[in-house]
């Protein structure tokens, strides 16, 4: 009997590690086609004058999962040189000569549409739609104006002086917002309409079961061709300790154009009733993620910004 009741029990807790273990295969192999995802789309954001910088923007919570912007230029536009800014107003005006004319000047390419309006050196720029083209003095509006351009403050590092912008660029872009909701769901909204408001069908839920989500970015502060990394607020990456804050440590004062990795992170969780208690787990800046009945799975990918060897 005690034999018997031995191999049972041994063939149980067999079959309860395999359950778990396949459990934890295909958490992980749903975690990584996710950091794939991440790492690819990262890589590619930009394009035209969109820097990378300016392309893939993370907002840092302290307390709970962070939000990732990701901002592409669209390649069916061409961009266009802003030329001056007529009334120091929300009016910026393009170029035109006889090739580029019924391009820049096109109402149906700026009005109504999403566009990224970026500084000579592409480090200052903001993200706005503009409510009228005009083909025939080639100028496009940003809204409401009153004294100046209406940009989305989300997304734009604007320049003390909005005259700055003349000389700079134009670009129609698309504007992806990555976040977790609280229903552990992985969100994307797209303004795939360009009207500047998320409708429901512009918001898709992309993964469940999504525990964290975390975003760092590494800068080469020092310019010494290493992003430093001993996880604390003193090394070349923001979100990857907890408490990390940009002031804090060597990342004062760093400028935007040192940004050249983005370290995106997961927690994936599957179900798994064979499991004991619970587990918890941490991701770079994030808070502790805590389930029972759950296998839990933090990944991390890294991305190189690669549209950085356009400008560098
Ligand atoms: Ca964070
Ligand atoms: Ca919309
Ligand atoms: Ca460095
Ligand atoms: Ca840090």
């Amino acid at each position: 009997m005690i034999v018997t009741t031995a191999s049972i029990s041994s063939v149980l807790s067999v079959s309860r590690t395999l359950a778990q273990t396949r459990e934890v295969a295909i958490v992980d192999d749903q975690a990584k086609h996710l950091i794939d995802f991440f790492v690819s789309s990262t890589q590619g954001a930009g394009g035209k004058g969109i820097r990378p910088w300016a392309s893939v923007q993370a907002v840092n919570s302290t307390t709970d999962s962070d939000t990732l912007i990701i901002i592409r230029s669209k390649p069916e536009v061409d961009e266009c040189a802003i030329v001056g800014r007529p009334g120091a107003g929300s009016v910026l005006e393009l170029a035109k000569d006889a090739a580029t004319h019924t391009v820049c000047c096109n109402t149906a390419a700026f009005e109504n549409k999403k566009l990224t309006i970026i500084t000579p050196d592409g480090n200052e720029w903001g993200v706005a739609v503009s409510n009228n083209s005009n083909t025939s003095n080639c100028r496009v509006t940003f809204p409401p104006g009153g004294g100046g351009m209406a940009v989305d403050d989300s997304l734009s590092r604007m320049p003390g002086n909005q005259d700055n912008f003349v000389g700079g660029l134009v670009v129609a872009a698309t504007v992806e917002r990555w976040y977790r909701d609280s229903d552990n769901r992985l969100i994307r909204e797209l303004d795939t309409n360009d009207d500047g408001v998320i409708a429901a069908s512009e918001r898709i839920v992309a993964a469940e079961e999504v525990f964290d989500f975390q975003v760092a970015q590494g800068y080469d502060a020092d310019g010494d061709g290493i992003i430093f990394d001993d996880n604390s607020n003193d090394d070349e990456w923001f979100g990857n300790a907890v408490g990390d804050t940009k002031d804090s440590g060597r990342l004062e004062d760093v400028p935007v154009d040192t940004l050249r990795m983005l370290q995106i992170g997961i927690i994936v969780g599957g179900v798994d009733n064979d499991a004991v208690g619970t587990s918890t787990r941490r991701l770079l800046d994030g808070p502790s993620r805590s389930a029972t009945k759950t296998v839990l799975r933090p990944t991390i990918g890294r991305a190189f910004l690669r549209n950085l060897l356009t400008f560098l």
